[in-house]
């Protein structure tokens, strides 16, 4: 048996990328004892304020809760966040209706703002003794001599390391220094759409303009608009559209007077709320989306890769961040049990890659759901049965929503049996229009018959 069998890894790590997942990583590692430097390509955003100053929001869910707890950072985030109970569906015709995402106020998801989150947690990575380097930019990385060099004020200067975490996100650049020395098989399949950011700010009062415990979607087909609550009470609104094509897509609608007739034909309702439309919309650039697929996350024992350095995924789940705080748990467990950093890494990769295939799977499938079947009326069929089917089978029968965003099993666990659902669903309502047609009977059946019963991870 080799001498240093058993024996813990040399806890000394360095992180690239002081963004979401990096300041969480270093927390969790420092709180454990570990050696920690961060290395963040932008400047310090609790002094110069965070990039843009724009409030960019996002939505939490249990996943990425759960990960703020071990880290002791859900207190200061919740303080500050956005309750959403639900979906507020508004379509084109008819009346604005919220759809609940779950059964009472312990199941909602929190709209915080990201700039304040990350304060948070660099201020806790730092009182544990993690260094954080601002205005260090990654640059290139020699792993034999494990020496990395950061551009910083234009100048070059190199750090030793002992093994790096890339936590750089979705353009990392360590991801492309690792690809020299090893083939990640890296591949990004970009959706045909596009993404516009506008603003809703706060009435005349100083108020929220529109209900703000809620996610807003104005579903139209092939494309959207999301709508999440900020705490200064303005929202973010996101207008999701194919890049290029038929009317409408960003090709056709390519300048304000284009965007004002397209929301007055199709979002009429928002153009009392977003006052400043033709200006957000000519200044604001349009955004890629896309899922990035690596068959390889780690270099041995000297670079591994996390959060979407290593699967950036589309947005249509809210769960890029929850899913890479949910890495930065798994890794700081597989670095506190495996005996070397390079069986660390592995397990990680090993334990990891599937539950981000499948939510970058689910994600993907979100944005029909999304965009053209929250106001379909077969579909809420289908909702209602889902937690009519809940409620007769609690055990055994969660609802697809509630298995991503308010339980921990992996992700790759909720697909498998949110297809098995579906297919329960499809076939119960069949030919009906209503839940009082339901052959409950043969529903029972089926899901006795299909699915195990169900156990959610422990606190
Ligand atoms: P990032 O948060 O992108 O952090 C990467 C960090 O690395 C940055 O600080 C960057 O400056 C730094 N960096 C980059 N290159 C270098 C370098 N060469 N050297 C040093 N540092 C470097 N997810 C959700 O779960 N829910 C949501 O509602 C949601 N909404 C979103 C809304 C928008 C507009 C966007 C763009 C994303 C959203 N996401 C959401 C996804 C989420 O933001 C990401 O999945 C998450 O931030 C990933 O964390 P990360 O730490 O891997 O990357
Ligand atoms: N990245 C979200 C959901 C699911 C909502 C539901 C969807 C904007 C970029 Cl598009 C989207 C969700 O199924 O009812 N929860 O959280 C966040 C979303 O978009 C975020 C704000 C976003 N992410 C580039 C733009």
């Amino acid at each position: 048996m080799p001498a240093e069998a058993g024996a813990a890894p040399q806890r000394d790590i360095t992180i690239v990328g002081g963004g979401l997942a990096g300041a969480l990583m270093a927390i969790l590692l420092a709180q454990r004892g570990w050696s920690v430097d961060v290395f963040e390509r932008r400047g310090d955003p609790r002094v110069e304020g965070y990039a843009g100053g724009r409030s960019i929001n996002l939505a939490l869910a249990e996943r990425g809760l759960h990960a703020l707890r071990q880290a002791g950072a859900d207190g200061a985030v919740l303080q500050q966040a956005v309750m959403m109970r639900g979906r507020f569906v508004h379509p084109l015709h008819g009346a604005p209706n919220l759809q609940p995402y779950g059964r009472d106020d312990s199941e909602v998801i929190w709209s915080i703002n990201r700039g304040e989150l990350n304060i948070v947690l660099l201020d806790i990575a730092e009182s544990h003794g993690a260094r954080l380097h601002f205005d260090h930019a990654l640059e290139r990385v020699e792993f034999d001599a494990k020496l990395a060099t950061y551009r910083n004020h234009g100048l070059e200067v190199a750090h030793p390391f002992n093994a790096l975490v890339g936590a750089d996100g979705a353009g990392s650049t360590l991801r492309g220094q690792m690809a020299a020395h090893v083939d990640l098989a890296e591949r990004t399949e970009w959706l045909d759409h596009g993404y516009k950011e506008l603003e809703i700010p706060p009435d005349a009062r100083g108020g929220f303009r529109i209900e703000p415990n809620a996610l807003h979607i104005w579903p139209r087909g092939h494309y959207m608009c999301i709508a999440l609550p900020n705490d200064e009470r303005t929202f973010t609104v996101t207008l999701f559209m194919p890049k290029d094509g038929p009317h409408p897509s960003f090709a056709t609608v390519d300048d304000a007077e284009a965007a004002q007739a397209l929301f007055e034909r199709q979002f009429p309702d928002t153009l009392p709320l977003i006052p400043d439309l033709r200006r957000d919309y000519e200044r604001n650039p349009v955004g890629s989306l896309g899922t990035l697929y690596l068959d390889r996350w780690h270099l041995d024992g000297r670079a591994v890769l996390l959060g979407d350095a290593a699967h950036a995924m589309v947005p249509f789940h809210g769960q890029g961040m929850n899913c890479a705080f949910e890495d930065c748990v798994a890794l700081a467990g597989n670095l506190q049990r495996e005996p070397s950093l390079a069986d660390a890494f592995a397990a990680f990769e090993a334990g990891r890659k599937p539950d981000a295939e499948a939510i970058q799977h689910m994600a993907l499938e979100n944005y029909i759901e999304m965009r053209d079947l929250v106001d379909d009326p077969g579909f809420l069929l289908q909702r209602q049965l889902e937690l009519a089917l809940q409620q007769r089978h609690p055990d055994r029968f969660v609802p697809h929503y509630a298995m991503v965003s308010f339980m921990r099993i992996p992700y790759s666990q909720a697909l498998r049996r949110s297809e098995l659902q579906r297919d329960i669903l499809v076939a119960a309502t069949r030919g009906i229009t209503s839940l009082e047609d339901v052959d409950w009977q043969r529903a029972d059946a089926a899901v006795l018959a299909t699915l195990e019963p169900l156990e959610d991870s422990p606190a």
